[in-house]
């Protein structure tokens, strides 16, 4: 057998394996899973397509904002009331700055409290490294395995800032950010892209001097926004808001007011718009290797001035789109 046909052959019975284990919501192969769309090994593609028609239901969360804001804190304490709805749960906790994800998922579990030994919530943390984008397309499936395996509902936690919170709201069904009066540059988070992509915000802390002041501000500043996203304060200190907020998000979840099939069509449709993307940028830097005599002489041409970078750049393009033609 050579070497091609027993890959081939190799990752249909693993995808055949994983797929019925995932199904069965073994722990094992559910673990397996993970870590292959995660790090977006070989396998990955057919994994998917084996199980993409098994997901659909699962509801997604995430909670994002600024360090130390509570996010951990307040996750741990809103799982007992999910868990009272009898859902399988999962939390994911996405981490692509950090090398050692392991060390931080074992302190969220110390924060989670009284979740761990519970089987029926999953946890795990994600490395999701690499550029922009690298995080949503590893979580997309992340939580297409979870989907799968019958977890209906995702909780997932963003540690980290700027545009990866923006790439995970673009993922799940409903953004949770939270703030606390702690959390020096609060309005400045806020501003830098985070009054946009919230459903609800959370002032957490309100335990702390300086809540009323920080949930103020929020109203002021997402206000006009347009969809008109509720804003709330918890302390999980005290206890204080937080049954409530369990009780809005999974309120907001029911909601016929939101349309999630509305709002998946628009993930699926950027999905599709970024994988085609990333096939064409493979192809063309494939095919870049053969257009070598081109590539250089332009490179010489650009340094001695004899062209400028956008006629450069579209005659090579023109060339490679001949070639995709030819
Ligand atoms: N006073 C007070 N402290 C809180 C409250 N909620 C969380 N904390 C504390 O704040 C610290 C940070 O909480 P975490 O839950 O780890 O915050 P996080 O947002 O998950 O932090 P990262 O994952 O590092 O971004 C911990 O020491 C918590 O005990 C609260 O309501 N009041
Ligand atoms: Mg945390």
């Amino acid at each position: 057998m050579s070497k091609k046909v027993f890959r081939i052959f190799f990752h249909a019975l693993t995808r055949l394996h994983l797929a019925e284990g995932i199904s069965n919501s073994d722990p094992r192969s559910l673990a397996r899973a993970i870590s292959i769309v995660d790090n977006n090994e070989p396998e990955a593609h057919d994994l998917i397509k084996a199980i993409f028609n098994m997901t659909g239901g699962a509801r997604t969360v995430g909670f994002t904002g600024p360090a130390g804001a509570g996010k951990s804190s307040l996750i741990g304490k809103l799982i007992s009331y999910f868990q009272e709805l009898g859902q399988k749960i999962a939390v994911l906790a996405v981490d692509p700055s950090s090398p050692l994800t392991g060390g931080a998922i074992l302190g969220d579990r110390v924060r989670m409290q009284g979740i761990s030994d519970d089987e029926n919530v999953f946890m795990r943390s994600l490395a999701s490294r690499g550029a922009s984008g690298g995080v949503s397309k590893s979580l997309r499936n992340v939580i297409r395995v979870l989907d799968a395996a019958g977890y209906k509902l995702v909780l997932v936690e963003s540690v980290g800032a700027g545009q990866v919170e923006v790439d995970i709201a673009s993922v799940v069904n409903l953004t949770v950010v939270v703030l606390s009066p702690q959390t020096g540059d609060k309005i400045q988070a806020i501003k830098a892209g985070l009054n946009e992509i919230g459903d609800l915000y959370v002032v957490n802390k309100s335990d702390l001097d300086g809540s009323a002041t920080l949930f103020n501000s929020i109203l002021d500043l997402v206000g006009d926004v347009e969809r008109k996203p509720i804003v709330t304060s918890t302390s999980v200190r005290s206890g204080m808001g937080i049954k409530e907020l369990a009780l809005t998000i999974t309120n907001l979840l029911n909601s016929k007011n939101i349309n999630y099939k509305a709002r998946e069509k628009v993930m699926l449709e950027s999905e599709l718009k970024e994988m085609v993307i990333d096939i064409l940028t493979q192809k063309f830097c494939t095919m870049l290797v053969g257009k070598k005599e081109m590539y250089t002489q332009l490179i010489d041409d650009l340094i001695h001035r004899r062209i400028d970078p956008f006629r450069a750049a579209e005659s090579l393009a023109d060339s490679l789109v001949g070639v995709l033609r030819s």
